[in-house]
């Protein structure tokens, strides 16, 4: 069947079609995979909670006609055919959490992008080229370090041989989750790798620049380069009580101490707009009456500026180094500042604009799995606001409306880029 993909009252009948309580449904169904008792959620990667998820998100998947496969690191693509066999454009995001997480981080952009195959196929829209969305495998990175293995991994496969022997907390490797997805999955289609058209991601901002502007979408431009460390502080188990403090080596005392220093430089290279994080601690032996042996804690440091980003390396390397062989570096995940494409943006601008809703450009201080994405395809993303700017807390939350509305918006942008030619 011959369609012309000139118009665009396809991309407003697709946007119309978005069905607010369809969408909230979705959000509150998916909510209660792994929710907890304060309103949370807390699915980690690849857990059996997320396959349970994974597995509800593939029957709604395939009642909608979509084709269901996945890959080596177990993300998920569900395609909507297109009138010809051109490169797809995808959208999506992650459906893992923080262990204290909220109901719409990834969760929001992977049901807003089902809520867009849902209204396609409601308004009889026949696009030029497939319509995927995904589902990105290990976002968060709080189980597994680093974050984004699964986007990561799809733009470039050689990553995944080094991520199969990371561990988590309890000494699983991701390489037995992979395999514990496939045992659970076996009927799936492998997915070919690469070629992508486009790539749209929608989440919420997480932060609280919209909401204090009073602007309902977001047409984010970018996303600021983030460092990820764990160092290792080493001292000496003793005895609380019969042990004097000037012979002690504390390595909590060394950690302390490192963290000061660290902090102090970041803030002074950074500015107003340096984000520096110290979240995961990990004591040995962690006992109230011996003094601890070894102390590890991560440091995420984040700036848009790729001149700060190299000045703190520099910074931290002298630090570790001035405290000789008793603290140890390890990198865990390094990113530089990502521009999006401009056609991309233009895309998600011109949307917004369709819809006749205010938009203003944004740049994500949260990394997203578009953040690799960008450098296979045109890419952007579309955010809505978080009440109180709160996000990885169980509080977060956005007015629904903002939610109905970046879906409209998404769908919009969608139809649009699947009827480019080129
Ligand atoms: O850490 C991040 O920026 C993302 O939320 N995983
Ligand atoms: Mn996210
Ligand atoms: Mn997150």
């Amino acid at each position: 069947m011959n369609h012309s993909y000139d118009d665009t009252t396809s991309a407003l009948r697709a946007a119309e079609h978005v069905d607010a309580a369809r969408l909230l449904r979705s959000i509150d169904a998916l909510a209660t995979i792994g929710a907890r008792g304060d309103g949370g959620v807390d699915r980690p990667a690849l857990s059996t909670l997320e396959i349970d998820a994974r597995r509800g998100l593939i029957e709604r998947a395939q009642a909608l006609g979509c084709t269901v496969s996945t890959d080596a690191c177990a993300n998920l693509f569900f395609r909507r055919a297109g009138e010809e066999d051109l490169p797809p454009v995808i959208t999506g995001s992650h459906i893992d959490t923080q262990p204290t997480g909220g109901r719409l981080d990834g969760a929001y952009g992977v049901l807003a992008g089902f809520e867009c195959l849902a209204a396609l196929a409601d308004a009889g829209v026949h696009t030029r080229r497939p319509l995927e969305v995904a589902i990105w495998t290990n976002e968060e990175g709080s189980r597994f370090q680093p974050g984004a293995m699964g986007s990561s991994t799809f733009v470039d496969p050689a990553r995944l041989a080094g991520f199969r022997s990371v561990r988590d907390a309890a000494g699983v490797t991701f390489g037995a989750t992979l395999d514990a997805h496939r045992t659970a999955f076996p009927s799936l289609a492998t997915r070919a790798p690469g070629a992508a058209h486009a790539f749209i991601e929608l989440h919420i901002e997480q932060g609280p620049l919209l909401e204090l502007a009073g602007t309902p979408l977001g047409v984010v431009t970018g996303i600021q380069g983030v460092r990820w460390h764990s160092i290792r502080c080493t001292g000496a188990a003793a005895h609380a009580g019969t042990t004097p403090m000037r012979v002690r080596r504390d390595a909590m005392t060394l950690a302390v101490r490192v963290r000061g220093e660290i902090e102090a430089f970041a803030l002074e290279l950074g500015g107003d707009a340096a984000r520096i994080t110290f979240g995961s601690w990990h004591i040995e032996p962690n006992s109230i009456n011996t003094i601890p042996s070894t102390v590890t804690l991560t440091v995420d440091f984040r700036h848009p500026d790729p001149a700060v980003l190299a000045r703190f390396d520099a910074a931290l390397a002298a630090c570790i180094a001035h405290h000789g062989a008793d603290v140890h570096l390890e990198p865990l995940f390094e990113h530089p500042p990502v521009h999006f494409a401009d056609s991309a943006i233009a895309r998600v601008r011109s949307a917004c604009d369709a819809l006749g809703a205010r938009s203003q450009p944004i740049v994500s201080g949260a990394f997203h799995d578009a953040l690799h994405l960008a450098k296979q395809c045109a890419t952007a993303m579309i955010f809505v606001p978080s009440r109180g700017g709160i996000s990885h807390n169980p509080l977060e939350a956005t007015d629904d409306a903002d939610l109905v509305l970046g879906t409209r918006a998404l769908a919009h942008c969608l139809v649009e880029l699947c009827n480019e030619a080129h």
